[in-house]
């Protein structure tokens, strides 16, 4: 049965794109969320988030009518759910939103439907999802085990697209299906078939849960690991940068890329979903999380020692005479996304523990979010060096490449734009 109708429920950076590439092959497409104002927008052929090529897809599909948004779920042969799944209290997974989206479909399920979870989620969610549709709709038969033969057909099929290439990727990625049943895998395939042209490899449900929080953890166990490397490296007066290069060389090694710590809203979130369950087997993951996210705190430290060589060197000088220079915001490499990003959290602690005054550098904004600290200033990228005193790296955007290498100022580059390596990795005078 091919699938006329299709509803997509949560029509963030994931559900709406998926949305857009389904109606963008000529399916009616029912986008729902609880946001009026995401709904409203995408009805005039907007968009709400930024993501690369998007908005063109949007304003086409909603111009043909193909795909229309609304706040109440409708009737369709497909429910696609992409919801957050947040974490609360002590990293404990939030699957609310997910419960949520199960009661508003219900009353709209029909013999012969298609559910289809995408959120990343702890593993068993999807098994959860049956018993919370099974009690809203007593008169449908859900499945719960892989001998199943349900009314309505359920598969989790996780997203793992790359934020600024979610077009791209969601056409040419690989899917793991992981249906209840062997047959409510056929059907999810079926419905990826649409657009997807990588190969979409079946399991069951458990194991494709599992699957998303392995790759997002493997990830973070990687960055932590060049974040681990990254902090002996500057005690031990290596050059991390060089070291990683030197033994990438290796045939086997791929070390990955320190940073200013682990931003977004995904690596960052879906290795606890792991800890949670599995407090006393997940050491190396828990660990992995622990080191990423002391990693802002360890630049700080480093920024501290900074400004006290600074005034040690120009004994006139008091703290307020500094002027320190951050640049980037953002939560990765040429984009715009603060969200969850390491960067924003550095630069806000320094602004409440720092009296001089604090430029900073984001190409990507107009402008400075409200909840950061009132005293930082946004600067454009020629008017930084200018007035800074200290320079501070935390995003290796693009537009950073090249700035700092003539530069004679103290500079703390936490992703390695500066090139001309001196003594020490992370405190480089570039005299
Ligand atoms: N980072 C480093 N060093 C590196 C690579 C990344 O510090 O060498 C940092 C980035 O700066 C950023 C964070 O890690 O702060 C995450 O960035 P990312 O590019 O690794 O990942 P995301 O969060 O944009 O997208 C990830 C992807 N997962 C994997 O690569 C395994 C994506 O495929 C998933 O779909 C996405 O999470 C998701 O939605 O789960």
């Amino acid at each position: 049965m091919c699938f006329e109708i299709i509803s997509v429920v949560g029509l963030g950076y994931i559900g709406l794109p998926t949305a857009a590439m389904l109606s963008f092959k000529e399916k009616t497409v029912i986008g729902v969320d609880v946001n009026k104002h995401a709904v409203d927008t995408i009805n005039k052929g907007c968009i709400h988030i930024v993501e690369p090529g998007l908005s063109e897809v949007v304003r086409q599909v909603v111009g043909k009518g193909f795909l229309k948004a609304t706040t109440v779920p409708e009737p369709a042969d497909a429910f696609l759910i992409a919801v957050p799944t947040p974490f609360v209290g002590e990293f404990q997974p939030d699957v609310s939103y997910i419960k949520s989206a199960c009661s508003s479909i219900a009353p709209c399920l029909k013999k012969g439907d298609l559910i289809i979870l995408e959120s990343t989620s702890p593993v068993g969610t999807t098994e959860l999802m049956a018993e919370w549709l099974q009690e809203a709709r007593p008169d449908l038969k859900f499945p719960f085990n892989e001998n199943d033969i349900p009314d309505v057909h359920l598969a989790y099929c996780p997203e793992r697209v790359l934020p600024g290439q979610v077009l791209r990727e969601l056409v040419e990625n690989d899917r793991v299906v992981g249906g209840v049943t062997p047959e409510c895998s056929r059907r999810a395939k079926e419905l990826y078939n649409i657009f997807v042209e990588g190969e979409c490899v079946v399991t069951n449900s458990r194991t494709a849960e599992m699957a998303k929080l392995t790759e997002n953890s493997f990830r973070d166990v990687n960055i932590a690991f060049a974040n681990e490397l990254s902090i002996i490296c500057d005690k031990e007066n290596i050059d991390v940068w060089e070291l990683i290069a030197l033994a990438n060389r290796h045939p086997r090694v791929n070390i990955l890329k320190p940073g200013a710590g682990v931003g977004g809203h995904c690596i960052a979130v879906d290795p606890w979903f792991i800890v949670a369950k599995s407090p006393d087997e997940a050491k190396l993951i828990k660990t992995a999380r622990e080191v990423n996210d002391s990693k802002p705190l360890w630049l700080i430290e480093k920024v501290k020692v900074a400004i006290a060589d600074c005034l040690l060197e120009n004994p006139n000088k008091s703290v307020n005479d500094i002027v320190i220079g951050c640049y980037g915001l953002a939560f990765k490499p040429d984009i715009d996304d603060l969200r969850e990003s390491p960067a924003v959290k550095i630069v806000n602690m320094l602004a409440e523990s720092f009296a001089g005054r604090i430029v900073v550098c984001e190409p990507h904004i107009n402008s400075l979010p409200d909840s950061m600290n009132s005293k930082l200033e946004l600067l454009e990228i020629t008017k930084m060096q200018p007035v800074t005193e200290i320079d501070v790296i935390l995003v290796a955007h693009s537009a950073f490449s090249g700035l700092f290498e003539d530069s004679s100022k103290s500079i703390i580059d936490a992703c390695g734009v500066v090139k001309q390596v001196s003594s020490s990795n992370n405190i480089r005078k570039i005299a």
